[in-house]
This record gives C-alpha cells, sequence and structure tokens, in this order.
C-alpha cells in the first residue's frame, strides 16, 4: 500500500514528507523532483512569499545509491521564511479570516492564537505534496503515463479549448504561457492575467477552474465493488483535498447532468488493433469507478483565496469584538499553481491504484506485470456464449 504524510508549518523550519510503499529500484535523484517544485512557485497572481522561497527538495531517506530502496522515503523542503521567524516574539492574531482554517480550528483544538490553525492549514503544505507528486510521477513515466494540467477559467474569465486540441498540446502551450496562468488559449491567458491584476487593483482574491488530465492509464484500475475502492470517487477526495479546492468532477459531470444519456454515454466502437476504444470520453475516463483507458479528465473549481487585501467583518476572539481582518501577506490568485499540486495529487493516487492492481515491491517485479494488463482487446475477454443459473452456493452452469 502507497501512503504518505506531511508534517510542517508555513513559517517553521521545514515540510516533510514520508512516503511508505514505494518500489524499490527506481532510479532517483533530487533533480528528478525539482522541475514540479519550480513549476508549483511560478504564477502570476503570486504573493511576496514566492519571492522569498526557492523549493528544493532533500532527499533523506528510502535512496541509496541514487535508487529507491522499497524503505519508506523522506523528502524535505526548507522554508527560508523561517529566518524571518525564529526567535522572534509573535504577535498574537485573535481575528479569524473567513474562508481560511482560522476559526474551525481554534474551535476545534482550542487554541489561544489563531495563528496555530493557519500555519498548518497554509497552502504551503502542498508543496510537500509537490515533491511526493514528482516522485510518483517519475514511477509513471516508466510506464508511460503523463499527468498534466491546466487552466480554464479564472473568475468570471473563463475558455473553451477547441475539441481537437490534444492535451498534451494543451500540456504545452499552458507551460509555455507567458502570461503566468497556464492558461493553453494565448488570447484567453491575456484577459486571465488582466484579470488577475484588475483583481489586485481592487484588493481582492479571484479563483478559478483548472483540469488536471492523466494519460496513458491502463484500463482496470480502481474497482466498481466498493465504495472505496472506486478510484473516479478517490480522485476526487484527493483533488478537493488541495487547499481551496471546493469542488471537483470527473470529465464534464455538471454538463452531462443537462443532457440526455444517448448524448453522453461514450459509445464502444472497436479501434486500432483490435482494441475497444470509445467514440468520445464524457465519463473522464471512468466508468464503475474504473479506468477506461481513455484519459482521465479531473475538473476542479478553487474558490477566491481568503486572505484579503480589503477587509471582511469577523469578530476579535479575545474581546468578543466586532471587528475587520487584519491583512498580513498572500497570493491574490492561486489557481496557475494549484494545477501542479492537482498534478501531484491525481499521480498519487494513480500510483496507488496501479500499485493496488499489479502489486510487487520492486520496479523489476512490476514493470513486467504492468506490461501483461490487459488494455481491452476482444482476445482478452472469456466470453464463451455458454448459459448458466445465478445459484450462488454451487453450479454455475445449466446443463443439468
Ligand atoms: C498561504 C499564505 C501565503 C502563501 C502560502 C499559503 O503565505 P504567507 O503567509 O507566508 O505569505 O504564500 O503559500 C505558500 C507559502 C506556498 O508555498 O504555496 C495561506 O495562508 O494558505
Amino acid at each position: 500500500m502507497l501512503r504518505f504524510l506531511t508534517a510542517g508549518e508555513s513559517h517553521g523550519p521545514e515540510l516533510t514528507a514520508i512516503v511508505e510503499g514505494f518500489p524499490a529500484g527506481l532510479p532517483v535523484s533530487p533533480d528528478d523532483l525539482q522541475a514540479d517544485m519550480a513549476r508549483r512557485q511560478k504564477a502570476y497572481g503570486a504573493g511576496g512569499r514566492m519571492g522569498i522561497e526557492q523549493d528544493r527538495v532533500r532527499v533523506t531517506a528510502g535512496v541509496m545509491g541514487g535508487q529507491t530502496t522499497g524503505g519508506p522515503i523522506a523528502l524535505t523542503i526548507h522554508n527560508k521564511d523561517w529566518a524571518n521567524w525564529a526567535e522572534k516574539d509573535i504577535p498574537p492574531l485573535t481575528i479569524p479570516r473567513p474562508g481560511h482554517a482560522d476559526l474551525t480550528g481554534a474551535i476545534k483544538y482550542g487554541y489561544r492564537d489563531v495563528r496555530l490553525a493557519l500555519e498548518r492549514a497554509s497552502a504551503r503544505e502542498t508543496a510537500a505534496r509537490v515533491a511526493v507528486g514528482a516522485l510518483c510521477k517519475h514511477l509513471l513515466r516508466e510506464f508511460a503515463i503523463q499527468v498534466g494540467s491546466y487552466v480554464t477559467a479564472i473568475g468570471k474569465v473563463s475558455v473553451v479549448l477547441p475539441a481537437d486540441m490534444d492535451y498534451s498540446a494543451r500540456f504545452a502551450a499552458a507551460e509555455a504561457d507567458e502570461h503566468g496562468t497556464r492558461c493553453p488559449d494565448p488570447d484567453g491567458a491575456s484577459r486571465m492575467k488582466a484579470h488577475i491584476y484588475a483583481c489586485m487593483q481592487a484588493r481582492n482574491t479571484v479563483g478559478g477552474i483548472l483540469e488536471i488530465v492523466a494519460l496513458g492509464v491502463p484500463p482496470g484500475l480502481g474497482s466498481h465493488v466498493h465504495w472505496d475502492r472506486k478510484l473516479e470517487a478517490r480522485l476526487l477526495w484527493g483533488v478537493c483535498s488541495i487547499p481551496a479546492i471546493k469542488g471537483a468532477e470527473i470529465g464534464p459531470a455538471f454538463e452531462n447532468a443537462t443532457r440526455f444519456g444517448t448524448e453522453v454515454h461514450d459509445e464502444i466502437i472497436i479501434g486500432p488493433g483490435g482494441v475497444l476504444t470509445r467514440a468520445s470520453n464524457r465519463a473522464g475516463g471512468f466508468e464503475g469507478g474504473i479506468t477506461t483507458g481513455m484519459p482521465i479528465v479531473v475538473r476542479a473549481a478553487m474558490k477566491p483565496i481568503s486572505t484579503t487585501l480589503t477587509p471582511m467583518r469577523s469578530v476579535n476572539l479575545a474581546t468578543g469584538e466586532a471587528a475587520q481582518t487584519i491583512y498580513e501577506r498572500s497570493d491574490f490568485c492561486a489557481v496557475p499553481r494549484a494545477g501542479v499540486v492537482g498534478e501531484a495529487m491525481v499521480a498519487i493516487l494513480l500510483t496507488e491504484a496501479l500499485l493496488e492492481k499489479v502489486g510487487g515491491d520492486s520496479l523489476a517485479e512490476i514493470a513486467p506485470r504492468v506490461q501483461a494488463l490487459r488494455h481491452g482487446r476482444l482476445e482478452e475477454l472469456p466470453m464463451d456464449h455458454v448459459p448458466w443459473r445465478f445459484r450462488p452456493e454451487g453450479q454455475v452452469t445449466s446443463d443439468e
């Protein structure tokens, strides 16, 4: 079983992630993880903190001689801002921001200062997830599975990407966006940047929509047999666990809800090489909680960041008086950066599902099992046309 934990406060010394159940024998160097760390940091709309941090991952356990050992992998990321907080008297913060974990965290844990909640609830933690995700992507690449993302809306500014623009082209265009929005459409990107700029001028924050897509995932991951084995539900859970993500759908789920069945379901056809494939992908890569082999498409809605330059009404928890929120520092729009975090969560959960499917402790064991997975060819299915009776207690055929 693959699992991971993170630890660390936003302004503490460092973030730590421990990854357990990762197979042995994968060559890994910190440089393999670095690209995503940098991608998560740079985007238009980021606040002053990203000017301070330069996230670098240290691999401090689980890799020996440049290869994973199968033991727990520890990844650490230093917080450069720690130097500005260490050994200082920190003024208490008792006015919770609507939208953050300030008040709910303080009620739950009985804090005397809401900073104790915000330090751990901060999206700084997502740097550790991206490190874990980069490790998982590195493994998935061995099996030609790719996870990417792009932005389709910032506030009310949205784009409809051409249906014939393939996902690889969308990823590449998002990466190349010079406006820092990670929108694949240059005109849309320029409008999104202008919208974020207007939002900053208005001393506010803005959310948006991002799409996370996985390509090359074999059919048969996840299962229909139990609620908690449905992989699409697990992906939705994982993506909604990202700070400020409040909703997610698989494929165009909400739009599908407005259409008739025959307009929605992806017709089954025999494709090249006799592989059963689909005429469309409105199911977003899943049927029955199991991967279909089509691209996995997760769309996520991110609310505006809850630290706003314009104050909002709150209560001073120390005095009981009505108060306005106090602004320290924050991002104005985190949607472009959240795409990289979404990729990490999807990569982690797909790695978990792949390892569940094939088992194995080392890359050498796993690789041939992944190659041997069924890919939806007719001859892989043992359909024998033999009648049978529904008799849980015994005989399965009716020839008695
Ligand atoms: C965050 C507040 C800001 C963000 C932070 C998330 O940090 P600070 O309070 O230091 O300005 O920059 O995100 C990160 C530090 C990061 O690495 O993404 C919050 O309150 O959630």
